[in-house]
């Protein structure tokens, strides 16, 4: 018999698989015998997510009873499968496997059924998700909000070598893991004019007459903490119409007329916008932030009057961060709200806001420096332009008594660029409206003082820190590597995942252990196991579990140089076929990652690594020493299977360019080493693993920076290196493109011409790192050893760490923990 009062909410084995039968008949409405893969995953999932909504209730009420809750507003958030993070965090795996087993189910098999909402372009999304499981382990009452995009970022294919997006129909199943709150609702306005007029006590005030509104529907998401009672809450919204008809129209015999507003409202949660896209004329990317940023917002006041509180506490109530510039019209729209609605003067609003508000930069990239056309803005938000012109105002008066006659600087701060067009600069408003400006890396956080930030920074110095990102050690250690979390905890104890710095340190004396080892090589080798198959399920390729595993997955960009590495690939091919006896351990490189569907470089990119791949590995003379294989459709779930697997990890952008990068620590955790130059969160990885355990090689920022003030003419490169010379020789003479010698001219004459992010000049430097690696890797006890130190060593770039930091330097919130270890 059902023991009814634990069905939703025991964790014995029993208790869950009664509650499986129970979901499945009257969730799923299914019965066992016609049940497929589909219901039972939808079943256990509503399983486990009655699991989740026993400790939602008491998150709700500490999010209420809290001095200060975290807020996190970004447009992205790439949380991954559910499933098996939140079985893993509920402590409920082994009941779980054993539930299933007597339902006749494979708990692993229903865990990779799962897809994943790709509501994110990459690691500025998957860092928003990080910090939410460490919020939420951390006991921080924490909301996450964002957008529910109907579709997320496409799903890739790979035909004739060539990407081809399919869109994303990640909701055609049904989301179990979302609750859908029609009464937690927020109008937004669009558009229109604004008008003065006299209050009745004879103020002037302003009044937005919008052009139309839209709703905000709330959907929430649990994201559980680690082996606490904690959930963060992820809210996203979702626009729709105000009335689904617009009855007038309707009246008026308008039929489609009255359904076209529907359409147009529901259009502004449609569709995630991919990064690396030119934007300016995108007036429904505007729209989409200003829609989650206002619902946001007019949450946080609901919950603080629902909490008895007052608009002017607003700023002890809430730490509101901002994840890059995306939702940065918050600083107008928190004015707006509380100028025009709660009627409370200018000079306490911007107080108000200015202690709620911080604001965390993720690029140096000009052109990735958000900024939206004055037409554009005004016509979208016309009240938010008179308040950011009114900020401005009062602003540059400030700057000019403290820099009096610097006009050229008044024209570097000021919110408005005015050039031939003008423009709203939105890092600027965020730094304005900020007390907090971080970057997210040390060597990242310099650079933005230096340059793009440089004059906020000497205007208010005390506003910037650098916080240096993190990854959850649950997701990317104990969930995606099950073998190497095992011997971890074998060896110093659970501590370790949630405690990683100081816990972790302790595998170090296990380093030059033989027997450990040898455990170590084994379950790398089982992780290898496991990619090879899929690579041959999903390409086709074969590929030797022996060989050296060197894998380079992110986005596809030119500055992160996924095609140096594919110069690599040419070299090391020649070289073998040259030379046979070539004492080089055998190679598999492996690629993956997205390009933006309107970037042709970073498809064409892809075009070549596939092409190369083509030849390399139908070729007798360098089989079974060197494959090449592109990862089709690369994300988080595809992620969790090949981090664990990686000998070497590629992390080769040009220095300056990449602000931190996360998949870097994510390799590192899991035993790889590291090919890197000094960019990002390598430079602070070299120093944590030692630099003796990581393969450095390149220019410095600095001394790229001094190359093209010196003047840097690639084509030297080329005139002067026989080796690179042969290679893109071989290249342009239509070796990897059956004779077709344009079709990669536009990658050969960017490298020979201009080469923007010096390949050429790092390509000697890169080689030699390589041939290192190549020797490094065929003294196996050697690479063991650096392979454990690495992993001993990055107990540091746990999100923990991150959030901690932003916690006691940001945020000055405290843990619900009574106790607290804070
Ligand atoms: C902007 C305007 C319009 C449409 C899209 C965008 C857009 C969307 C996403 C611009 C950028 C992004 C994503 C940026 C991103 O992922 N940056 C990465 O952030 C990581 C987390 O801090 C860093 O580790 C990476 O170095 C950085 O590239």
């Amino acid at each position: 018999p059902i023991v009814r009062e634990d069905l939703r909410t025991g964790l014995t084995a029993e208790a869950i698989k009664n509650d499986i039968l129970e979901n499945l008949v009257y969730v799923q409405a299914r019965i066992p015998k016609i049940a497929t893969r589909n219901d039972w995953y939808m079943a256990l999932a509503y399983t486990v997510r009655d699991r989740l909504l026993e400790r939602w209730g008491m998150a709700i009420e500490s999010l209420q009873q809290s001095s200060r809750a975290v807020c996190y507003l970004s447009a992205e958030f790439l949380p991954g499968p559910h499933l098996g993070n939140a079985i893993l965090n509920l402590g409920m795996y082994e009941q779980t496997k054993e539930a299933t087993a007597r339902l006749g189910l494979d708990l692993d098999a229903l865990i990779s059924h799962e897809g994943e909402p790709g509501l994110g372009n990459g690691e500025l999304g998957r860092l928003a998700a990080c910090f939410l499981d460490s919020l939420a382990t951390l006991e921080i009452p924490t909301i996450g909000y964002g957008i529910r995009y109907e579709f997320g970022i496409f799903d890739q294919e790979i035909h004739d070598g060539w990407q081809r997006e399919v869109t994303d129909k990640w909701l055609a199943f049904g989301n179990p893991w979302e609750i859908v709150r029609p009464e937690i609702a927020y109008y937004v306005p669009l558009g229109g004019y604004t008008e003065t007029y006299y209050d009745r006590l004879g103020r002037f005030r302003v009044r937005w007459v919008p052009e139309r509104v839209v709703k905000g529907i709330a959907h929430d998401t649990p994201i559980p903490g680690y082996h606490v009672e904690n959930v963060a809450l992820l809210r996203l919204w979702k626009s729709e119409a105000c009335e689904s008809f617009d009855f007038q129209a309707f009246n008026e015999g308008d039929y489609y007329g009255a359904v076209e507003d529907k359409v147009a409202s529901e259009t502004i949660s449609k569709v995630l916008y991919p990064n690396d896209e030119p934007i300016p004329g995108k007036e429904l990317r505007l729209s989409q932030q200003f829609f989650f940023v206002s619902c946001s917002l007019q949450d946080m006041i609901r919950v603080h009057r629902l909490g008895g509180g007052v608009p002017a506490t607003f700023d002890r109530r809430y730490a509101v961060q901002l994840n890059d510039t995306h939702p940065a019209i918050a600083v107008a729209e928190l004015m707006r709200l509380l100028v025009d609605k709660q009627r409370i003067d200018w000079e306490r609003a911007w107080e108000i806001t200015r202690n709620t508000f911080s604001y965390t930069n993720h690029t140096l990239l000009p052109e990735a420096l958000e900024k939206w056309p004055l037409p554009l803005f005004r016509k979208v938000l016309p009240r938010h332009l008179e308040i950011i012109f009114e900020i401005n105002r009062r602003f540059l008066e400030d700057v000019r008594l403290t820099y009096p006659g610097d006009s050229e600087r008044l024209r570097r701060l000021s919110l408005i660029e005015e050039a031939d067009d003008r423009y709203v600069r939105m890092a600027n408003l965020a730094a304005v409206g900020s007390h907090a400006i971080n970057g997210v890396a040390a060597l990242h956080t310099d650079l933005l003082k230096e340059t793009v930030m440089r004059d906020f920074y000497e205007l208010y110095p005390e506003r910037f820190l650098n916080v240096t990102n993190g990854v959850s050690p649950r997701r990317w250690m104990l969930l995606c590597n099950p073998g190497m979390s095992g011997l971890i905890t074998d060896a110093v104890g659970e501590n370790w995942v949630c405690n990683s710095q100081d816990s972790i340190a302790g595998l170090e004396s296990f380093a030059d252990d033989g027997a450990f080892r040898e455990a170590w090589r084994k379950v790398k080798q089982g992780n290898k196991m496991e990619l090879a198959r899929h690579i041959s399920e999903r390409t086709g390729i074969v590929v030797n579990p022996e060989s050296l595993f060197d894998i380079q997955v992110k986005r596809i960009h030119e500055y992160k140089r996924q095609h140096l590495n594919a110069l690599h690939i040419i070299s090391l091919y020649i070289r073998l076929k040259r030379t046979p006896s070539l004492d080089v351990p055998p190679r598999t490189v492996i690629f993956g990652g997205k390009a933006a569907p309107g970037y042709a470089r970073a498809k064409l990119i892809i075009k070549f690594i596939n092409s190369i791949a083509d030849v390399v590995n139908i070729d007798p003379d360098v089989a079974d020493r060197l494959k090449v294989v592109f990862f089709p459709d690369f994300n988080v779930k595809n992620g969790q299977l090949i981090y664990p697997a990686a000998d070497l990890s590629e992390q080769i952008s040009t220095a300056g360019k990449e602000a931190s990068g996360t998949g870097n620590m994510k390799f590192s955790l899991n035993g790889a080493l590291t090919i890197g130059t000094l960019d990002g969160a390598n430079v602070e990885i070299r120093e944590a693993v030692g630099p003796e355990n990581f393969l450095v090689f390149g220019l410095t920022a600095r001394e790229v920076t001094d190359l093209k003030m010196r003047g840097y003419r690639p084509w030297e490169s080329y005139e002067q290196n026989e080796e690179l010379r042969e290679i893109i020789d071989l290249v342009r003479s239509g070796f990897f493109s059956r004779g077709d010698r344009d079709l990669f001219e536009p990658l050969v004459n960017e490298l020979l011409s201009r080469d923007e992010y010096c390949l050429l000049a790092d390509y000697p430097s890169y080689l030699e790192a390589q041939e290192k690696a190549g020797k490094a890797y065929l003294v196996q006890g050697q690479w063991l050893r650096m392979s454990i130190l690495n992993v001993a060593r990055m107990g540091g770039f746990s999100s923990d760490r991150s959030i901690r930091e932003y916690l006691d330097h940001i945020w000055k919130v405290d843990s619900l923990k009574a106790s607290g270890s804070r």
